[in-house]
């Protein structure tokens, strides 16, 4: 039980706030940890096919709490990463299933690197992201300096860092760092589309999707192609494999399981 993290189970779809609105939703070890076992536990239940991440009140996320005794000055923030965030983000990474970060507000610093972690990030037009890390002398961390490169291309990555300068969610979408942008009042709506969609979709499909682009970076067209092949080794033998031609053939629409 973590008071600052609030879970929802809906339809298929998990949904987990963050719920420390007076501190900006600032990240405590405890909260990290929550975070860490809603993604693990998202994995292990069939019954969740879609993880929605987002913030109460004005804030995304302002990353890590800057209060916390862990981060004086002298510690080893370095153990922070390695026991607390790093497991976060692989979770988020390594969890066969969607994950949408739905950025209702500001996302600074771990905050924002967890929204670039996600899988489709939709974001209201006030929301701003910003690599705050070089502000309080440190870098990027929580996957930052590995995902924004390949976001926005290398040039946009290292001033962004650098400079710890704010992208509204606008710029944050010309950029091609998230997938959409929407009015405030409309941030709802356009979440709850995706999670309809995502949540009746072949599940183990969308999975594959994922780890196969994940690893994409690291890999060359040859060792690609074979991922290919044996992902769809096993997706065609799933039984939403099945139900799509069928449904296809009989020009109605599917019903995905998730099986
Ligand atoms: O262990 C490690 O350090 C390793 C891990 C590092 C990961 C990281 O995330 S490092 C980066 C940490 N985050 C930041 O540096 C961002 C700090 N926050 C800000 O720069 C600003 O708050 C914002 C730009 C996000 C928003 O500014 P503004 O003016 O809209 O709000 P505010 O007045 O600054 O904040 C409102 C309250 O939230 C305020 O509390 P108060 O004074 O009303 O009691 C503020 O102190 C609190 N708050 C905001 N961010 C944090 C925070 N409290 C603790 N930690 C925070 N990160």
């Amino acid at each position: 039980m973590n008071h600052d993290l609030l879970v929802e189970r809906n339809s298929g779809v998990l949904r987990m706030t963050l719920h420390r609105p007076e501190k900006l939703n600032a990240l405590t070890r405890s909260t990290i940890d929550a975070l860490s076992a809603g993604f693990e536990e998202a994995g292990r239940d069939a019954a969740t096919r879609v993880v929605v991440l987002t913030g109460a009140g004005r804030a995304f996320c302002a990353g890590q709490d800057l209060a916390d005794p862990s981060v004086v000055p002298g510690s080893d923030v370095g153990k922070m990463l390695e026991h607390h965030y790093n497991p976060l983000v692989r979770a988020i990474r390594e969890l066969e299933k969607p994950v949408i970060a739905r950025v209702n507000g500001i996302a600074a610093g771990a905050g924002a690197n967890l929204a670039f972690a996600c899988d489709i990030v939709v974001a209201a037009a006030s929301a701003t992201f910003v690599e705050s890390f070089s502000r309080i002398g440190l870098l990027p961390d929580s996957g930052g300096t590995w995902m924004l490169p390949r976001l926005v291309g290398q040039a946009r990555a290292v001033a962004l860092a650098m400079l710890g300068s704010p992208i509204d969610a606008q710029r944050a979408y010309e950029w091609g760092a998230i997938w959409k942008v929407v009015p405030d009042d409309e941030l709802d709506a356009a979440c709850d589309e995706l999670t309809h969609v995502l949540a009746r979709a072949p599940t183990k499909a969308l999975g594959a999707i994922k780890a196969a682009m994940a690893g994409a970076w690291s890999r060359d067209l040859v060792a690609q192609l074979e991922i290919e092949r044996d992902a769809q080794s096993m997706l065609g033998a799933t039984r939403d494999f099945r139900e799509g031609v069928e449904a296809f053939a009989q020009k109605r629409e599917p019903s995905f399981r998730g099986d």
